[in-house]
């Protein structure tokens, strides 16, 4: 496959970069960010993650990419730590690379190495990865949670969401799908299904971010209903993360 090749050189080239979308609190006051990975490919132009991402899982390659982005993450952390900053770095870790032998250790050497605050660095997993291995995800998990990172399940309520493990994994946070976002408050089915991921999350104390958040009245309905981060075009544009990160300083 073309596109494998591709991606396979840009990973051994460092070709791949790395982008910050913030996040803010319902004051709109910036209280982290999420990394996103871009491809810039020579001929094609910036290659949606949508195509590459299940590319690189499928053929193993994401576990380098991910690792990667880990290191970043936590670079980025101890860096904001060092000039006073209390923000929160996102990444997203896909089933494969959650499932690698080694995955807790890497993460453990990443926080070590860079002396980043663990606490705030959330791990974003996708309610996929709960639907394999049981036992062996909610261990990793745990052992994960003990080194005192955090865990969000993201693009919550699209998969095969089961309410029970809720409960039973050391959750801190939940990701309102931006597909819920994007027609509420004014598509009734919509509002509700916001509403009532909210208002399970503040009865199980898990905190809430909603992503795709374009609109002024979106972000309102989302504050009026104890949403506590909000991302999206609203708030900012993923963008390089070294701009960000001189854009705090600005
Ligand atoms: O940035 P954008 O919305 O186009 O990203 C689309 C999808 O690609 C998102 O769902 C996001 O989870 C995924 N994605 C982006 N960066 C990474 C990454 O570093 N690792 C993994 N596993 N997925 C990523
Ligand atoms: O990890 P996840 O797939 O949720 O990544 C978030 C994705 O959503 C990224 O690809 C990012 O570029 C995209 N995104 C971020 N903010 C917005 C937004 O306000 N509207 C839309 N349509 N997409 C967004
Ligand atoms: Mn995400
Ligand atoms: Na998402």
């Amino acid at each position: 496959l073309a596109l494998l090749q591709d991606l396979k050189s840009a990973v051994d080239n460092d070709a791949l970069l790395t982008y910050a979308q913030p996040q803010v609190d319902a004051a709109g006051q910036l209280i982290g960010a999420e990394l996103l990975l871009r491809w810039p490919h020579p001929q094609r132009g910036f290659v949606p993650p949508a195509q590459f991402i299940p590319v690189a899982e499928q053929a193993g390659l994401i576990v380098r990419m991910g690792a990667r982005v880990i290191q970043q993450a936590c670079a980025t952390l101890a860096e904001l730590h060092q000039q006073g900053r209390a923000l929160s770095i996102s990444v997203n870790v896909s089933p494969r690379q959650f499932r690698q032998a080694d995955f807790v250790e890497q993460v453990r050497a990443a926080l070590h190495s860079t002396g980043a605050p663990a606490a705030l660095l959330t791990l974003e997993v996708t309610e996929s990865l709960l639907v394999e291995n049981w036992q062996d995800t909610a261990r990793r998990m745990h052992e994960l949670v003990a080194l005192g990172v955090r865990f969000s399940i993201d693009d919550f309520g699209t998969g095969y969401s089961s309410l029970a493990y809720l409960k039973r994994l050391p959750l801190y946070e939940l990701k309102i799908d931006r597909s819920f976002v994007q027609d509420a408050p004014s598509d009734a089915n919509d509002a509700a299904i916001v509403q009532a991921i909210l208002s399970v999350a503040r009865h199980l104390r898990l905190r809430v971010v909603a992503e795709g958040v374009e609109t002024r009245q979106q972000a309102d309905f989302l504050i009026a209903h104890h949403c506590h981060g909000l991302q999206g075009y609203l708030f900012g544009l993923p963008q390089p993360l070294r701009d960000w990160l001189a854009g705090l300083k600005g």
